[in-house]
């Protein structure tokens, strides 16, 4: 008797211990990891066994080249693996959190992705404008920032889609899967069909879910997240993953200075006299007081 091949997939959705795995050839596997594994996450990529027509078994991790994730004290969450960018949506409403943007950037720069930002529902023009002003330092400080009506039409986001795998993040309400359902005509019905059949009347994303685009460049939806713990991140390395902080570090009168009330900071001079963002200072220190 002959031991199944092994092909090479990717993890496109994770349920439980299910997996959704997809193979070279786009085709679709159900599969389970065997015996005892590490956390398997969506955009990992797997060797696996083919058992059954359609199901396998996940025998191996290939090495993941990125891992975005957010922490809490005690409780790891694993978002998704191999995306080389993030991508963080806010909306002109309901109201989205800078600080929860400002730390998922941070997540993603820690994780070695690059960010951009999406400004969603420009269609409301009145709230539209008050986000761009609340957006206005990220901007200052170097990150893209795509605008959009995911309503009307998501092409300004595909120039910066195509040849990457990004990972969509943000809060709950934000136009992620419009965003996704405008891409993939396809994913619009499963959206319609997973609410059915949870009967949640609401359309929120309860599982992260990889699509791939016609060049293979993929886009990974993931639920509405209400904080974003960095306890994963070391907090002497915050202020050099915040690009606007980044000109005025290493002239700090103490080289192991935090930026807070030591004497002969250079940060603390720059955010006196406007060069830092005030808002992007506070924001800085509740992150490196906060336990996560
Ligand atoms: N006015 C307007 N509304 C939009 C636009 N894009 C999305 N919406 C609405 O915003 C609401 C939330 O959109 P979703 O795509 O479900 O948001 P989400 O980020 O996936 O939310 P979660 O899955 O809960 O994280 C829906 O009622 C959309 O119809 C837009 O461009 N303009
Ligand atoms: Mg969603
Ligand atoms: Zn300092």
């Amino acid at each position: 008797m002959s031991t199944p091949a092994r092909l090479a997939g990717q993890i496109v959705a994770a349920h439980g211990r299910n997996y959704l795995v997809e193979l070279g050839d786009g085709a679709l596997l159900k599969c389970v990891p065997r015996g005892k594994s590490a956390t398997l996450v969506c955009g990992d990529r797997v060797s696996i066994a083919v058992t059954s027509p359609g199901e396998g078994v996940i025998e191996a991790l290939i090495p993941r080249t990125t891992l975005f994730h957010r922490a809490a004290t005690l409780r790891e969450k694993l978002i998704a693996a191999n995306a080389n960018q993030a991508a963080v949506i806010v909306a002109a409403e309901p109201s989205f959190s800078d600080e929860l943007v400002a730390r998922a950037l941070i997540a993603a720069e820690i994780a070695g992705m690059s960010a951009l930002l999406v400004l969603n529902k420009i269609d409301l023009e009145t709230q539209a404008a008050l986000a761009r002003v609340r957006l206005q330092p990220l901007v200052r400080a170097g990150y893209p920032l795509v605008e959009l009506s995911a309503k009307a039409s998501v092409a300004p986001l595909m120039p910066h889609l195509l040849g990457q795998t990004t990972v969509m993040i943000g809060q709950s309400g934000m136009g992620k899967s419009t965003v996704i359902n405008a891409l993939f005509p396809d994913a619009n019905a499963r959206t319609d069909e997973i609410s059915r059949f949870l009967d949640s009347g609401k359309h929120t994303t309860t599982h992260t879910r990889l699509y791939r685009l016609a060049d293979g460049s993929a886009l990974i939806d993931t639920p509405g997240v209400q904080e974003f713990g960095l306890a994963h991140v070391i907090r002497a390395d915050v202020a050099g993953v915040m690009p606007d902080f980044r000109p005025f570090l290493g002239g700090c009168r103490f080289n192991n200075c935090r930026h807070l009330t030591e004497p002969g900071c250079t940060v603390t001079d720059a955010v006196r006299n406007g060069e830092i963002d005030a808002r992007r200072y506070e924001i800085y220190t509740r992150i490196i007081s906060s336990p996560v």
